[in-house]
């Protein structure tokens, strides 16, 4: 691997920028496994609560036009099942990070500990699924409750924290800001726009859920202008999401502010030879511009 390519993202070392997004093949360290061995700088698994949760009922992933839709639901075998497969994550050899949620701030705080008793390198709060009652997109759209369950969760652990934010709301700046003021250590930026697609024969919305998630091409550009606009006003690395399946799109992201980015959707379509194909462009690029390291471009768009 090029020494280009390794970045410190608050204090995690990783060997290269390009991450596996949460949701996607992080329910279990076999999963992880195969991903890290893809090439994957670090890992963040499937978000966890502090009891499992069946998820919601079929069906909750459509293809749409430039990307997927979901309404999965949360579902996860709960962060106490879940510590068996962190230990066996333990010998991945690139930090683990490990997605939360919860229904209250002090249960944010639960799962954290838990998590980081089982070996989290670094937690990413969910704050951001567009589609679960009380919980995810619901703190998130409000700075005074993001701020509560940072703070809460901060002095839970001694561990980096990450908040993962939606971009539902009018203006992310003022969400991110208050998580940092709080004590966030990075902000993960952005994940799925809430959506929805109706069948014309049946005339009924196709998700069971009816409203779900968009991911995928369609919402880059929202995700490189979130990534733009945070990293002009807060002093924590961002780590870009949403929409990445080529190495331009990762370079995008971080001229656009990301210090590292995170592939989610583009798995499910190209496959996990996508983290080594996005490494290797990253790589090349450096080096035909004459760029040292990832972190010579980060924010290069981003500078009056
Ligand atoms: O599980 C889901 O339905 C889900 C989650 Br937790 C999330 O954060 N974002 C998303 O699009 N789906």
């Amino acid at each position: 691997m090029s020494s280009r390519l390794a970045v410190e993202i608050a204090g995690l070392k990783l060997g290269n920028p390009v991450m596996l997004a949460s949701g996607i093949l992080g329910s279990s360290g076999m999963t992880l496994k195969r991903v890290v061995d893809a090439g994957a700088g670090a890992v963040v698994t499937k978000s966890l609560g502090l009891e499992p949760r069946e998820g919601y009922p079929n069906p909750t992933l459509v293809q749409v036009e430039c990307g997927l839709l979901n309404a999965m639901g949360l579902p996860n075998p709960g962060v106490h099942c879940f510590g068996e497969e962190i230990m066996e994550a333990k010998e991945l050899g690139v930090p683990m990070i490990v997605s939360i949620y919860g229904f209250s701030s002090g249960e944010f705080a639960d799962v954290a500990e838990i998590a980081v008793d089982a070996g989290a390198n670094a937690l990413e709060l969910n704050v951001s699924c567009p589609h679960v009652e009380k919980t995810g997109a619901e703190v998130g759209q409000s700075k005074e409750l993001v701020a509560e369950v940072v703070n809460k969760v901060k002095n839970s652990v001694n561990k980096p924290i990450f908040v993962k934010l939606t971009p539902n709301v009018a203006d992310i700046v003022e969400v991110a800001e208050a998580a940092v003021e709080a004590g966030a250590d990075a902000i993960t930026a952005i994940n799925t726009v809430r959506a929805m697609t109706i069948d014309v024969e049946t005339k009924t919305p196709i998700l069971a859920n009816k409203i779900g998630g968009l991911s995928g091409p369609a919402i880059k550009p929202i995700a490189v202008r979130c990534v733009y606009e945070i990293r002009r006003s807060v002093d924590v690395p961002v780590i870009g999401c949403g929409g990445i399946s080529t190495w331009r799109d990762a370079v995008e992201f971080m001229l656009a502010g990301a210090s590292a980015v995170q592939i989610g959707t583009a798995i499910a379509f190209s496959g996990l030879g996508v983290f080594k194909s996005v490494t290797e462009g990253i790589d090349a690029y450096l080096k035909e511009k004459g760029f040292r390291s990832v972190g010579e471009i980060v924010g290069l768009s981003n500078r009056d």
